[in-house]
């Protein structure tokens, strides 16, 4: 199998409204100035690293904004600008939630179970509704148009729709697999959690992982539903990947990240003997601090030599306990051979670290041959993305510019800029 990281592509309109509650770092930063070049930059050198480590690298598009047609369906009307102006005048808040560049969180576009996995052989993707905040839940439509794109070869690939949007789905953020190091039969976890913790609302419901499940046709004896500690989403764990993250047979995790973790761990150990639980504990890096480094956000990668690597942001970097940590890890000879620094720093600050970027999908040669090869990336592509970015993004946006006629325009252009140098037709995407 060869996976793929699908990196969403900072969109132009970046910026700091403080949209999602329950993620520390986009209220902590709400209405601060933030840097859409440098932000979409960023983004392009993280991609630019992990294929320079032999990995493959796909990219999703930023999405149309300023999202006008979510703003008429909210009874506003005229032309694109009176509809913008009007909005603007009513409600600031609606503005913000129609320029927000959420879209480049693809770990959030979908669940991904590759064809091994399926009773159909097929890889099964399904959008996720992401219902649980409106600026997020308009992302669905434009998501499932470029999955569906991307991915069009009923051959090898298919492409659900949404869940019903009653039952909350934050696709694969919330989502982990498992894959003994023999080969077998893969684990597919779904992580969920339930009602509020601490004032803040649990985004992935039970009920929305399962019909996953059950439309990806997975095996029940394989997959588990495992919920997620009331006290993670309470200390700002408003996904799972920001305390957990798996990859081959290794499970990296937070002491505090499952409700119930002696049971999830002895059904996994049942089910893959040679499982390698990582668990960090509280004791030697609190649940506060790895959710401010974003630890767990990390991405870890299997390189072609079959060493794992992890990726991380520049903030745990900083932090002494988690490098203190770290570097132990390291020293132990476990599963984890290899670390790497990445600076996200302009998606960190709305809670988005390297792995909230990135949608995995595992593929085989076949299927990978399959994908539209607009969406995969080589250097000549970073080029061009980057070109267009120096050049049409920009430079920073502070929250009254989000009501700028002139910022509306510049955006637009931007994306139509990128889309074209990419290679796709003004209304494809
Ligand atoms: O949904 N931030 C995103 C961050 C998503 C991170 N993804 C994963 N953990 N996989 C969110 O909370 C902030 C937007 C704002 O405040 O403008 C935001 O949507």
């Amino acid at each position: 199998m060869i996976e793929v990281n699908f990196d969403g592509i900072v969109g132009p309109t970046h910026n700091y409204a403080g949209l999602s509650i329950g993620n520390r770092a986009s209220s902590a930063n709400a209405g601060a100035i933030s840097a859409p070049r440098l932000a979409a930059l960023q983004g392009v050198a993280k991609m630019r690293r992990l294929m320079a480590m032999g990995l493959n690298q796909g990219i999703f598009l930023p999405h149309v904004r300023p999202n006008v047609g979510w703003l008429r369906a909210l009874g506003f009307v005229g032309d694109d600008a009176e509809v913008l102006a009007s909005a603007w005048t009513a409600d600031r808040a609606l503005v913000a939630n129609a320029m927000s560049a959420s879209a480049m969180w693809t770990a959030n576009a979908g669940t991904v179970s590759p064809s091994s996995d399926t009773r159909d052989g097929l890889c099964h993707i399904s959008v996720a509704n992401l219902s649980t905040m409106p600026h997020r839940a308009s992302e669905a439509a434009q998501t499932e148009r470029q999955l569906r794109l991307a991915f069009a070869d009923p051959r090898h690939f298919r492409v659900h729709s949404p869940v019903p949007s009653a039952f909350g789905d934050e696709g694969a953020a919330n989502f982990m697999r498992l894959v003994p190091p023999a080969g077998g039969a893969a684990v597919e976890m779904f992580v969920y959690g339930e009602g509020q913790a601490g004032g803040f609302p649990a985004r992935q419901h039970r009920t929305a992982s399962e019909a996953v499940a059950r439309r990806h046709g997975l095996s029940p004896a394989h997959t588990l539903m495992v919920r997620q500690s009331d006290a993670a989403i309470a200390a700002g764990a408003f996904h799972n990947d920001v305390v957990a993250v798996a990859n081959g047979h290794v499970l990296f995790a937070h002491e505090q990240a499952f409700a119930e973790p002696s049971a999830f761990h002895e059904t996994l150990k049942a089910l893959m003997p040679d499982v390698a639980i990582v668990e960090v504990p509280t004791d030697r890096v609190s649940l506060d601090t790895a959710i401010r480094t974003y630890l767990f956000n990390s991405q870890l990668v299997t390189m072609p030599d079959g060493s794992m690597t992890l990726v991380l942001p520049a903030e745990a970097h900083e932090n002494a306990d988690v490098w203190t940590w770290l570097a132990e890890l390291i020293a132990s000879g476990g599963p984890i051979q290899r670390l790497e620094i990445v600076d996200v720093r302009e998606s960190m600050r709305n809670g988005g670290g390297p792995a909230c970027l990135r949608l995995r999908v595992q593929v085989d040669e076949e299927a990978f041959g399959a994908i539209d090869p607009r969406f995969l990336l080589d250097e000549a592509a970073c080029g061009r993305i980057e070109d267009v970015i120096a050049h049409e993004w920009p430079e920073a946006i502070a929250i009254e510019n989000l009501g700028d006629p002139h910022l509306w325009d510049r955006c637009i252009k931007a994306r139509a800029a990128l889309t074209a140098a990419l290679g796709f037709a003004p209304d494809e995407i």
